[in-house]
């Protein structure tokens, strides 16, 4: 297949103003009729007669006319891809097309699929070409008018996008129809039905110029209780966007339905959401207080697509991070200001730097804004979503809070209505303030993080110091030579008493007080009035998406621990500070005395902040999850031996662990439950709180630290306590292990969505079995590898959840990838190329293990019916 390429966007030669549809839903012939009406588009360069070309795939046709004539061949003609139309006339003119397709056979869950008998659908990107013909891009909007037909038995419920206009029961009430018509012009990708058996939570509420919005959660019979939590985001979620971007809900009706067969986590279709049920089923006994934020903020997300995605799309693919990195930047607000703010910063990081800064420095890597792709569905990546986000972000930094507001303002005055550009997107902020972005730009266009090499020197004798910033940006795939980025660097100097210095900027340019503008491969800095040796403090609060180093001494970083002001960088220093130690314990000659003098000094900055009064619970767990396996693998960009990180991971969690063992006890206690389940901030971090506690006791690995972890299992009474318990006794050979997990699977065999939890907990399990016990699992009768959700918890979590037995030394682990992700790619492209995601860093690994994932890539890239979605990773992995 050919690569698109951003270069080559035309205007489309003809657009469509109104769709009307006609859908009668049968498992297995699901017929739809389409009206469409088309016209020339007046934009169009071109002034030489255009055929009409539309979409089309996996459609079979049977009747096609144009003006109410019915067409032959060869006045038309179709081929895979679509349906050509020679000369169409010059005039406006309607296409009437019937085309049948077959749900029931969808495993690739793209156009109409039936998911545990509901009828559903998903268009994005490029859906809607396998429910009809069409000019499936988002630069054709049209206003869409939908008639549902289903049998009365099975399809009760049938949703559209828009508000509903009519519906009636059919002669011989066996079938009934519903009629929806959506106002608001909209892309394909938006379109959505819903057909089902499905129970309803109902609600309403008043957007704050009074229009009222009938507001309606469809989920699974008896699981209407489980939608609470969901319906109150939602609400949240509407009133937040109208008070801090001044956005108002614009349609009568507002419907989500969960669904249990899903490629992504949810949809933002018109008027019509749809979910994976994971992301809106929630109850005490059944959720952890991860899900409950999940749930949050996904449904945020969804909901405000509305208008950034939705009232504004995107003008062509390329341009996804326009909806998706913007989208991303309002929900973390509203989850930071629905909880803690910092602890929002630590979570969203912690989530930049595991998925996405590994995609940035691998074969993976790609601008936040690609210009070029095969498969677009492989675009929707940490980088376009999480490092879109930073890039917004880094807008509001530079200009404040208000002006940010200003240029979000005419964004939504000047393009309502439009598919547009990140260039339209990015001249509102310019227009506001005066500022020049056209630097800024080349985090759009340039992929990779950059490194920022930061060294400071102090001249007591002048009260001075200098900074100098070097920023590398280092080559990737087809771009060799980088520009330097423009980098908003946060920075304070701690002085001897740990305050912030009041220094002053002699040299180099600051945006605001505190922020920095590098601007240049080198940077240079000269600060006034530092009068004593100071303590860096930078990249205060993630100001960019860049690495940064430093030399700071242990001391330094302890120091930072008790002192920062900014609470996320006092993480950081703690992060930085654990994970610089294990790795220094792999080069140790000796390392048994290292790590004790190691681990006790660490310890004890620690537990500095353990005991401090003023840090709440939520974040005092941050600093207590000790940086992962994985996080001190990414600090090693070349020879990852994953045991050895591993073995120097234990020793010294274990070690550390051992020093606090009365901290941690105090902690455990203090935090006990007791009190009714409730899933607010404070109470999720009291849990949080007490798991970290729990994990790290785990590590010293005693008799005791093993009938800890059971009792904690044994009387845990919500999920969230069960479900870490469940993890960590299934990660170590403890006596109880076994039938624990026989204990949760008992309990929870009939709940599709708790018994994940049961498959994942195995899989992540860094025991030398866990490999055999996954393939065991592989035909467990409860694991379907049709359905996305089963996957990704037991072969996803393996994968990409188990850095030391999916990369054994064996290369063992490589092979089970490589061959489920063929058996998946026959199924379900979408989730197959996924999974083969896991490989995105195997260039960096020792060269054995490297050689291994080499020739398990090479079997995947030699099979003989791979689809666009995996050719397209496995060549950019091998290239
Ligand atoms: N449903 C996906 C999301 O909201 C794609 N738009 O991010
Ligand atoms: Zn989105």
């Amino acid at each position: 297949p050919k690569p698109v390429l951003l270069a080559d966007y035309r205007a489309p030669e003809y657009l469509i103003d109104t769709v009307n549809l006609d859908i009668a839903l049968d498992p297995t012939k699901t017929r739809v009729v389409s009206k469409l009406s088309i016209r020339r588009n007046p934009q169009s360069k071109s002034t030489a007669k255009a055929p009409l070309r539309l979409d089309g795939e996996l459609l079979h046709l049977e009747s096609i006319s144009l003006n109410g004539k019915k067409l032959r061949r060869p006045a038309y003609a179709i081929d895979d891809t679509g349906l050509t139309i020679a000369s169409p006339p010059k005039e406006p003119f309607t296409l009437e097309v019937t085309t049948v397709v077959n749900p029931e056979k969808n495993t690739a869950l793209q156009g109409i699929y039936l998911s545990r008998g509901v009828y559903c659908s998903q268009c994005e990107a490029q859906g809607f070409r396998r429910i009809t013909y069409f000019l499936d891009r988002p630069d054709v909007l049209a206003r869409y008018t939908v008639r549902l037909e289903a049998d009365v038995a099975t399809a009760p419920v049938l949703l559209a996008n828009g508000n509903p206009v009519a519906r009636a029961t059919l002669p011989g009430r066996k079938r009934h129809y519903a009629v929806w018509h959506d106002p608001h012009p909209k892309p394909s990708y938006l379109f959505a039905i819903v057909g089902g058996d499905l129970a309803l939570l109902d609600s309403t509420f008043t957007t704050k110029s009074g229009r009222k919005v009938d507001l309606g959660i469809y989920v699974e019979h008896g699981k209407e209780a489980r939608a609470h939590w969901a319906m109150d985001s939602l609400k949240r979620s509407m009133r937040w966007d109208e008070t801090r971007f001044g956005r108002e809900y614009d349609l009568d009706v507002f419907n989500i339905v969960a669904v249990s067969d899903f490629n992504m986590g949810a949809m933002e279709n018109k008027g019509l959401n749809i979910f994976n049920d994971r992301l809106i089923l929630a109850s005490a006994e059944t959720a952890t207080d991860t899900t409950y934020e999940s749930i949050e903020s996904v449904v945020a997300h969804e909901y405000f697509h509305n208008w950034t995605g939705n009232r504004i799309t995107c003008r062509d693919w390329f341009q996804l991070c326009l909806k998706e990195g913007l989208t991303v930047y309002r929900d973390q607000e509203f989850s930071a200001e629905s909880r803690s703010r910092t602890v929002q910063r630590i979570t969203d990081v912690r989530q930049l730097r595991a998925l996405q800064f590994p995609e940035d420095q691998g074969p993976l890597s790609h601008p936040v804004r690609p210009d070029t792709y095969i498969e677009i569905n492989n675009f929707y990546t940490a980088t376009v979503y999480e490092k879109g986000a930073e890039v917004v972000r880094m807008i509001e930094t530079i200009l404040g809070r208000e002006k940010f507001r200003a240029g979000m303002d005419l964004y939504f005055e000047r393009h309502d209505g439009q598919a547009v550009t990140i260039e339209d997107f990015v001249a509102c902020f310019a227009d506001v303030s005066d500022l020049d972005f056209s630097q800024f730009m080349r985090w759009y266009t340039q992929s990779g993080t950059p490194e920022l090499v930061c060294d400071l020197t102090f001249d007591r004798r002048k009260k001075a110091a200098e900074l100098t910033v070097h920023q590398t940006l280092k080559p990737s795939h087809g771009k060799a030579k980088k520009q330097p980025q423009f980098v908003p660097l946060a920075i304070a100097l701690l002085g001897e008493n740990g305050n912030e210095m009041d220094f002053t900027v002699e040299e180099g340019k600051e945006i605001r007080p505190g922020v920095l503008a590098i601007t240049d491969r080198t940077t240079k800095f000269r600060f006034g009035n530092v009068t004593s040796r100071p303590v860096p403090s930078l990249l205060r609060n993630f100001s960019a998406p860049v690495n940064v180093t430093i030399a700071l001494s242990d001391d330094d970083l302890a120091f930072t621990m008790h002192h920062d002001s900014d609470l996320f960088n006092r993480w950081q220093a703690s992060n930085k500070y654990a994970a610089r130690s294990i790795l220094t314990l792999l080069d140790a000659k000796r390392p048994k005395p290292l790590v004790a003098s190691k681990a006790a000094k660490f310890a004890a900055a620690l537990e500095h902040a353990l005991r401090n009064p003023d840090l709440d619970d939520a974040y005092k767990a941050e600093l207590l999850k000790l940086p992962s396996v994985a996080d001190v693998s990414r600090e090693k960009s070349v020879r990852v031996d994953h045991a050895a990180i591993f073995e120097a991971h234990r020793a010294f969690s274990g070690a550390v662990a051992e020093k606090l063992a009365d901290t941690l006890d105090d902690v455990y206690a203090r935090t006990s439950n007791g009190r009714k389940f409730s899933p607010d901030a404070k109470s999720a971090g009291r849990r949080a709180l007490r798991n970290a506690a729990l994990s790290l006791m785990t590590m010293r690995g005693m008799d005791e630290d093993y009938t800890r972890l059971e009792t904690h299992y044994r009387k845990s009474s919500n999920m969230t306590d069960a479900a870490h318990a469940l993890v960590l006794i299934a990660g170590v050979d403890a006596p109880a292990r076994e039938s624990v997990i026989q204990h949760f699977f008992e309990r929870w065999k009939d709940d599709h969505l708790v018994i994940d939890t049961w498959f994942s907990a195995q899989a992540q399990s860094p025991r030398a079995e866990t490999l055999d016990d996954v393939k065991a699992l592989c035909t467990h009768p409860l694991f379907k590898i049709t359905t996305p959700n089963k996957v990704r918890a037991l072969i996803g979590a393996f994968a990409m959840g188990n850095p030391l037995q999916f990369n054994r030394a064996d290369g063992a682990g490589y092979d089970f990838l490589a061959e489920k992700v063929l058996a998946i790619d026959a199924l379900n492209p979408q989730v197959a190329s996924r999974m083969l995601g896991a490989f995105r860093s195997y260039r960096s690994l020792e060269p054995k293990r490297k050689n291994r994932a080499k020739a398990a890539l090479k079997r995947v890239a030699d099979a003989t019916h791979l689809s666009r979605d995996c050719r397209e990773i496995v060549s950019r992995m091998l290239e």
